[in-house]
């Protein structure tokens, strides 16, 4: 859909954010963003469905894609999350696939072109997490080799860039070129929308990324959440917006429900706290949150639960390493 009465001089551009897990994809879109948006952690796998952000520089609206990590899966939910990144960067002016400088640059490549299975059009590389590497060890690593290298596998690499998002170091150049090649032409978004996906979704998002923050080792990824009421007070009137959720915490194993909830409930009162201030923030008024913790094994493999999270069927196989 597009809007009517538009700045003649607007323009539009739509990046999609793609990498293996972890590498950075939603911090990046926050730090452009300016606020905490996406669901971000220091686990892999934090994103699983594709969805847009919106920025406005000047007259030019960047849409950004975030996208799940791409990653080498044989289980239903992670064929999904990778279908997931296939779609979101469908139909993209750009892609922006990310590296994280911390870890074997040639591995994360690998990895992610496997398992991306799917033709990729223009692409940015994004070398990030500059901030924690000394310039020393920056010079060693051959940056401009490494493009090269890649390049031979997906000519469609266009050019790269070496930047954290985490202080912002040099993101403005990549923002620049964005805005550069954006085409001339109406906005797609409301001056002030920032996402095409609900509150309703970004409160899961939310207490999904405090339950990854709260829990440890492997059970973040045995983990999802699903809304069971979302009802909103004072919408439209003068008085601040409520809200009224209550909230699923959908798990593997009995064991892992003990887990979640912790001694006397105090890990879920964590997770519910540190939650209900996230949404709090997005909705701008008081949240009552309520949560429950079930059991339902193997809901990874569950095609209902998978739909209801928001992750259609993967069309995909995998790809052949061919080195040259
Ligand atoms: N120091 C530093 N840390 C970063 C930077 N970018 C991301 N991080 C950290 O890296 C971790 C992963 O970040 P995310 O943004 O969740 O990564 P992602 O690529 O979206 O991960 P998935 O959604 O799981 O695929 C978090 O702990 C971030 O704080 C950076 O530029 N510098
Ligand atoms: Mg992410």
């Amino acid at each position: 859909m597009l809007l009517t009465d538009q700045h003649p001089h607007n323009k539009s551009i739509v990046a999609g954010i793609l990498g293996v897990p972890n590498v950075g994809k939603s911090t990046l879109i926050n730090y452009l963003l300016g606020f905490d948006l996406s669901a971000v952690t220091h686990k892999a796998q934090t994103t699983r469905n594709q969805f847009h952000c919106v920025l406005t520089i000047d007259h030019t609206e960047i849409i950004l894609v975030d996208t799940p990590g791409v990653h080498k899966t044989t289980q239903e939910m992670n064929k999904r999350l990778n279908q997931q990144a296939r779609d979101g960067v469908e139909s993209v002016d750009v892609n922006l696939l990310l590296m994280d400088l911390t870890k074997d640059l040639g591995k994360q490549f690998q990895e992610f072109f496997l398992n991306f299975n799917s033709e990729i059009g223009k692409t940015w590389v994004i070398f990030t997490k500059k901030d924690l590497l000394s310039l020393e060890k920056l010079a060693t690593l051959d940056l401009p080799g490494a493009f090269t290298k890649f390049q031979e596998v997906i000519p469609s690499l266009e050019k790269f860039y070496v930047i954290s998002a985490k202080d912002g170091s040099d993101v403005h150049l990549l923002t620049g070129d964005l805005c550069d090649i954006a085409q001339e032409g109406p906005h797609h978004y409301m001056k002030d929308a920032i996402s095409n996906k609900s509150e309703r979704f970004f409160a899961t998002e939310y207490i999904r990324e405090q339950a990854f923050h709260c829990l440890d080792q492997e059970l973040p990824y045995e983990l999802a959440v699903t809304i069971d009421e979302f009802k909103e007070f004072n919408v439209n009137k003068e008085e601040a917006r409520k809200a009224f959720i209550s909230a699923s915490i959908i798990v593997n194993r009995p064991s892992q429900r003990a887990i979640v909830i912790g001694r006397q409930g105090s890990v879920i009162k964590k997770i519910g706290t540190s939650a209900r201030k996230k949404i709090e923030a997005m909705v701008g008024g008081p949240v009552r949150l309520n949560l429950h913790v079930k059991v339902a094994p193997k809901w990874f493999n569950n095609n209902k639960l998978l739909e209801e999270i928001g992750l259609p069927r993967a069309t995909d196989s995998r790809r052949v390493w061919r080195q040259r």
